[in-house]
């Protein structure tokens, strides 16, 4: 059984879209962001950092004791290595599907975090931080969307890890001031992943735990 200690935040939701695409069992742990759970000395044993997600494997692969990680991106390399699943074995389509989990965790999903702290959360309007991060996700977006112009998913043919980060940002896209008119390949890309069965569960456990989460737009 995994425990996964989690809010249905965009890093949150990337392991539950793993989870639910495989038949590992796991319970969820919630942990309130709104009102910083993530910061009891409890969850900082599993996450130093003071920040979700984070995982126990009380049952590894090979036996030994459980197994306690956080950051998304290590959480979904673990996740797939233990199931055997979404990250491709051959050497070039690994390289490539790490190569776009790390370029996720290390620019669009920081990027996104702080436009949205900029542009709707900070106490004060700041123009050049606004100015700033606005810039930095659009460039990203367009980024993805020429990386998805040549390929179907972000590894190639198949559905990956790297999708799985990706995605939960794209999903809060308005919040991000971005349009999807914009980015068509980004948008086909989308409209594939939202119709997957665990995505949609993903997402309708995401409003089960917060009503306030982010939602799959309906069907186009
Ligand atoms: N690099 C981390 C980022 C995690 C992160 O930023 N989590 C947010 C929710 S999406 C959080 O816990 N925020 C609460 C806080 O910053 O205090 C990861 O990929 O796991």
């Amino acid at each position: 059984m995994i425990d996964l200690h989690y809010w249905p935040t965009p890093n949150g939701q990337k392991i539950v879209l793993f989870l639910e695409e495989t038949s590992l069992p796991y319970r969820v742990v919630p942990v309130n962001v709104a009102k910083n759970e993530q910061q009891t000395d409890a969850f900082r044993k599993l996450s130093p950092n003071g920040k979700i997600p984070a995982i126990i494997d009380n049952a590894p692969n090979g036996g030994g004791g459980p197994i306690s990680i956080f950051e998304s991106g290590a959480i979904l390399v673990y996740l797939a290595g233990k199931s055997g699943s979404f990250l491709p074995v051959r050497p070039d389509g690994r390289a490539v599907a790490l190569q776009w989990l790390f370029w996720e965790v290390a620019n669009l999903g920081p990027m996104s975090a702080q436009q949205v702290f900029f542009c709707r959360r900070a106490s004060e309007a700041i123009p050049f931080a606004i100015e700033r991060y606005t810039q930095e996700t659009t460039r990203l977006f367009g980024l993805l969307d020429d990386r998805l112009a040549h390929s179907r998913f972000l590894a190639g043919d198949d559905y990956s890890i790297a999708d799985m980060a990706a995605f939960p940002f794209v999903v809060i896209h308005e919040s991000l001031n971005q349009n999807l008119d914009h980015f068509p390949h980004i948008q086909r890309w989308f409209d594939l992943i939202a119709a997957r069965p665990a995505t949609q569960r993903a997402y309708y456990q995401a409003k089960e735990i917060n009503p306030k989460a982010p939602s799959l737009p309906t069907s186009r």
